[in-house]
């Protein structure tokens, strides 16, 4: 396993490198150092959980067969272009969210010297996926598939944090319309579909295989995706920052999070007056009183309930499948999640 991620840094070095010599653009050794010192603060940091997968995954989908050199270097850049996706969405979404702290260190755009150029990084991020798919996937049969694939989840993810973002507008903050189905509704365009289908699609196609004769695989993944997010929405509040590298915010912005979807269902009259009071305030004592309110309610036990729940349902959807390859690939992206503290 260190051996692997080992490979998969060095693959990172190798397509970093490609980047930073890319003849479409006349470099200086500014412009170089920018991109380099944005790739390495964005790009390489996190757990790599969705990077990695898309290795893994293929591996499953061999049966066991030892990967190839080669196997393994596109794998490794599919999974790079994954991390790329995500650094990308990432680099905006704590501009947009407000955020302080990703991955244990200050927000990019939180850097004094990069503030709003952190967008412009953003666009950069995202051009360079198909800069490297160009490189490496250009004369495989799968190539125009592989384009299509990150395009469509490109724009779902993008729609999901539109939606994230407009039910928390000024002026429209609205409790009442928090409900588990628009929860659903957000957490499945915006995590779901990159975090999970992506990287086993990517593996599916470079298996030869056919995206549309695997739904309920896709299926399979946008429920444990659902379930990442209801984890992500979790820790914000009661995840150690330590721990998870960032410090949460959903509070303070007004996010249509699980835990206060699910504090809406159970509280009585009172309960929900305070929350209509303190909810998405900056202030820390109103972000305290939504807190106490969480505990008071055990939110943790009716968490800890979920959590269980949704791992049974998906061991039962994924013994259901036919292929037990696949239902490797999905297991071992299952283990890797579950009771997860970051
Ligand atoms: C993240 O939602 C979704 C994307 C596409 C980045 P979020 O704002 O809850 O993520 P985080 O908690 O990591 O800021
Ligand atoms: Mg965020
Ligand atoms: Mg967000
Ligand atoms: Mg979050």
């Amino acid at each position: 396993m260190a051996d692997l991620k080992s490979t998969f840094l060095n693959v990172y070095s190798v397509l970093k490198k490609e980047l930073l010599e890319d003849p479409a653009f006349e470099w200086s050794p500014d412009s170089r150092d920018w991109v380099e010192r944005m790739l390495d603060y964005n790009v390489p940091g996190g757990k790599l959980n969705r990077g990695l997968s898309v290795i893994d995954s293929y591996k499953y989908l061999k049966e066991g067969k030892e990967l190839t050199e080669d196997e393994i270097f596109l794998t490794s850049a599919l999974g790079w272009c994954i991390e790329w996706l995500q650094a990308y969405f990432l680099v905006l979404d704590d501009i947009m969210d407000s955020s302080h702290t990703r991955r244990g260190q200050p927000c990019w755009f939180r850097l004094p010297k990069v503030g709003l150029i952190a967008t412009n990084d953003g666009v950069l991020l995202r051009n360079h996926i198909p800069r490297i798919l160009k490189n490496h996937f250009r004369d495989k049969t799968y190539y125009v598939d592989l384009l299509d694939l990150f395009n469509e989840v490109e724009f779902q993810t993008a729609s999901g944090q539109m939606i994230d973002l407009i039910t928390t507008l000024e002026g429209e903050k609205d409790l009442s319309k928090y409900t588990l189905s628009l929860h659903r509704r957000i957490v499945q365009y915006k995590t779901a579909y990159y975090s999970f289908y992506l990287p086993v699609a990517c593996a599916l196609l470079m298996a030869g295989e056919n995206l549309d004769k695997h739904v309920d695989v896709k299926n399979i993944l946008v429920e444990m995706g659902t379930y990442f997010q209801v984890q992500d929405d979790y820790l914000d509040c009661f995840g150690a920052p330590e721990t998870i590298g960032k410090i949460g915010t959903d509070i303070e912005d007004f996010k249509c999070s699980w835990l206060v979807v699910k504090a809406l269902e159970i509280c009585n009259e009172e309960q929900k007056k305070l929350l209509h009071e303190n909810y998405g305030k900056a202030d820390p004592a109103n972000v305290a009183k939504v807190k106490a309110l969480y505990h008071e309610l055990n939110l943790k036990g009716v968490f800890a309930e979920y959590e269980s729940k949704s791992y049974e349902k998906l061991i039962s959807s994924i013994e259901a499948h036919p292929s037990k390859a696949v239902q490797a690939v999905l297991k071992s992206f299952l283990a890797k999640i579950y009771k997860r503290q970051k």
